[in-house]
């Protein structure tokens, strides 16, 4: 039925969003039948008001894979159990372990979107180079994250004078404050699983301004961490802060037994420095 099945992570963000709608469109234009879904029954309040601010409502893609097998492409991950094949990945969260995918495209990129449009935007129209920059703008915290690339700033700059795009607007939107009136937030903003070797792990990250102010938040926020580490029996998950007053961030890593604290003096990226110093640590490479 389909030619290609695109998916983004579990509990999708604005890249994985972004990234797998670009997909769909440009696939579609080469003639292919290409579908991005959604299955997640719940998206991120944050995500969706972010997307439909830039005109895409990710609602539209929520729908239950198909049961039939088909052919996958993964987008913004490239993990994943589906029902057939995962044909292909295109990826900015770089491993140091390998995969046989037929197509496997993993880089140092700011985002997914930015790795399919830079270098390629005849294939996209005005209106989707504008989500690519604003995919880039979130993942990297509007160019504050350390997985930034000196060069994707300098191709959103062109872009944004080329097209007369909103850069404020862009640039607010990276910056977005997670809502924390919820303590349940802390657990599920930006959950991921990940499976590294025989070790499972899961990690979300909040947004906040003001984070002296949020203690008592936080700690409200353990009894919820705590009971997912036992019902998914992980080894241990990550809780990242970032401080959007002070450009920092704070690494929490709860163990079954224990929390462990850690505060880097810059908003640290997931992908490109937590999980990869703990992959070498489980891996022992
Ligand atoms: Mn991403």
């Amino acid at each position: 039925m389909y030619d290609y099945i695109i998916l983004g992570h579990q509990n999708p963000d604005v890249d994985s969003v972004v990234s797998g709608v670009l997909l769909e469109n440009y696939l579609t234009r080469q003639g292919k039948k290409a579908c991005f879904m959604i299955p997640d029954l719940k998206i991120d309040e944050e995500t969706i008001s972010i997307c439909m601010s830039f005109g895409l409502n990710p609602k539209k893609y929520q729908r239950k894979l198909p049961k039939e097998k088909n052919k996958y492409i993964l987008v913004d991950h490239h993990e994943r159990d589906v029902i057939g094949e995962v044909v292909g990945v295109i990826d900015h969260h770089p491993t140091i372990q390998t995969y046989s995918y037929p197509f496997y495209l993993n880089e140092n990129v700011s985002s997914t979107a930015c790795l399919l449009v830079k270098g390629n935007e005849d294939y996209y129209t005005k209106d989707e180079i504008q989500l690519a920059i604003l995919a880039t703008m979130v993942d990297t915290v509007s160019f504050h994250s350390m997985k930034t690339r000196d060069e994707d700033i300098t191709w959103t700059n062109e872009m944004c004078k080329k097209y007369n795009f909103d850069f404020s607007k862009l640039y607010q939107a990276g910056l977005a404050i997670t809502d924390i009136s919820s303590p349940e937030v802390f657990l599920t903003h930006g959950l991921k699983n990940y499976n590294i070797g025989d070790h499972h792990i899961a990690s979300s990250y909040v947004s906040l301004a003001n984070i002296e102010e949020k203690e008592s938040d936080i700690m409200l926020a353990s009894s919820y961490i705590e009971n997912y580490i036992k019902e998914n029996n992980l080894e241990r998950f990550i809780m990242i802060v970032h401080d959007m007053s002070k450009f920092c961030s704070t690494i929490f890593t709860y163990y079954p037994d224990r929390v462990s604290v850690e505060k880097v003096g810059h908003i640290v990226s997931r992908g490109r420095e937590v999980i990869p110093r703990i992959e070498k640590v489980l891996l022992k490479r």
